[in-house]
């Protein structure tokens, strides 16, 4: 389905449920049980992560943003003015925002699974950006995609943006593969721009991830609450609880979802059965130093060219070209 509205064009390559209940039933088929982190962003999980966004102690956001505000005129110059951006996992599109004003590209595509935040989102840079060309494609760009939308950006330079350190969520070996994908999807000449969350004292990670307010627990908790509401499931939400710690060993935050007792989850036709404390792992948030990240782009075929951060070392935005 293809539509157009004032300023942009949007594209829905997404079904509705797509995928999910196969994705549940068989997370949770597997010895250790997990959930897909990308589950967790229906409207209210997206109002969550907003909401995280703006914790005290989830620097992550508010870090990178002002890093696209200090040294988004340099980035620019490796974009080059009349670029193709092409973002994943568009959000709210805040810093994008930033970077359209600094680098004045002349298209900007956006892919992502949040339907109505991407339509909303699309339609306010188009309105606010009046001579930029806005695409708006909801689908899962952790799957290959047919992108024939891509034809309507031309012979542009593409860059493609992959800020908030989503890249975190994919182990190394995947996010080496998912940085492979983007360089060739931007082609010779192009360029990736990618935010990434840097390694850090570890109280301070923790935090960033179990706050005071309990808004992380509940995007946590609205995993089950969203397969209750989809589902037609009844899982007991006040038998589980969230638990989130930095792996050391491995270099990623781990997101669970802990059983209080023993029991027995209905889903859709599937039994699942949990001890007391088995888990659920909902999500990892790998943190790289800025030679891991650099080392990760090379491996991926990539040339990494520049790479800014904060005074406080707390997060990184990387460039890097395909050759
Ligand atoms: C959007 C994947 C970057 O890993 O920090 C925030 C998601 N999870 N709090 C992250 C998240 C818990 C976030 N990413």
């Amino acid at each position: 389905m293809a539509r157009t509205g004032a300023g942009y064009s949007f594209h829905d390559l997404h079904s509705a449920t797509g995928g999910f209940l196969e994705d549940v039933l068989a997370g949770l088929a597997k010895p250790q049980k997990e959930l897909p982190p990308q589950y967790f962003y229906d409207a209210r999980g997206s109002a969550l992560f907003e909401a995280i966004c703006e914790l005290p102690e989830y620097y992550l956001t508010r870090t990178e943003i002002a890093i696209m505000h200090s040294r988004g005129a340099e980035m620019a110059r490796h974009l080059g003015a009349g670029c193709a951006l092409i973002e994943f996992g568009s959000g709210s599109a805040r810093k994008t925002r930033i970077l359209i004003e600094a680098a004045a590209p002349a298209a900007y595509l956006a892919i992502d699974i949040a339907r109505d935040q991407l339509e909303a989102t699309a339609a306010q840079l188009g309105h606010d950006f009046p001579r930029l060309e806005v695409i708006a494609i909801c689908a899962d760009y952790s799957h290959p995609i047919a992108l024939s939308q891509l034809a309507a950006l031309g012979s542009r330079r593409r860059v493609i943006y992959f800020p908030g350190s989503t890249i975190g969520n994919l182990v190394p070996a995947d996010a080496r593969a998912f940085l492979r994908n983007a360089g060739s999807l931007a082609g010779a000449g192009g360029g990736l721009l990618i935010g990434v969350d840097l390694k850090k004292d570890t109280a301070r990670l923790n935090a960033a991830y179990n706050d005071a307010r309990g808004v992380t627990a509940e995007f946590n908790l609205n995993l089950l609450a969203r397969i209750n509401r989809e589902l037609g499931a009844a899982v007991d939400l006040s038998a589980f609880r969230h638990f989130a710690f930095y792996n050391e060993a491995l270099g990623r935050i781990e997101m669970h979802l802990v059983s209080t007792k023993a029991q027995a989850v209905r889903i859709g036709g599937g039994v699942f059965r949990f001890r007391t404390d088995e888990t659920i792992h909902t999500e990892n948030s790998y943190k790289y130093s800025i030679a891991e990240f650099q080392e990760l782009g090379r491996g991926a075929g990539l040339v990494p060219v520049e790479c800014w951060t904060d005074p406080e070392r707390l997060f990184a935005v990387h460039y890097l070209s395909v050759r």
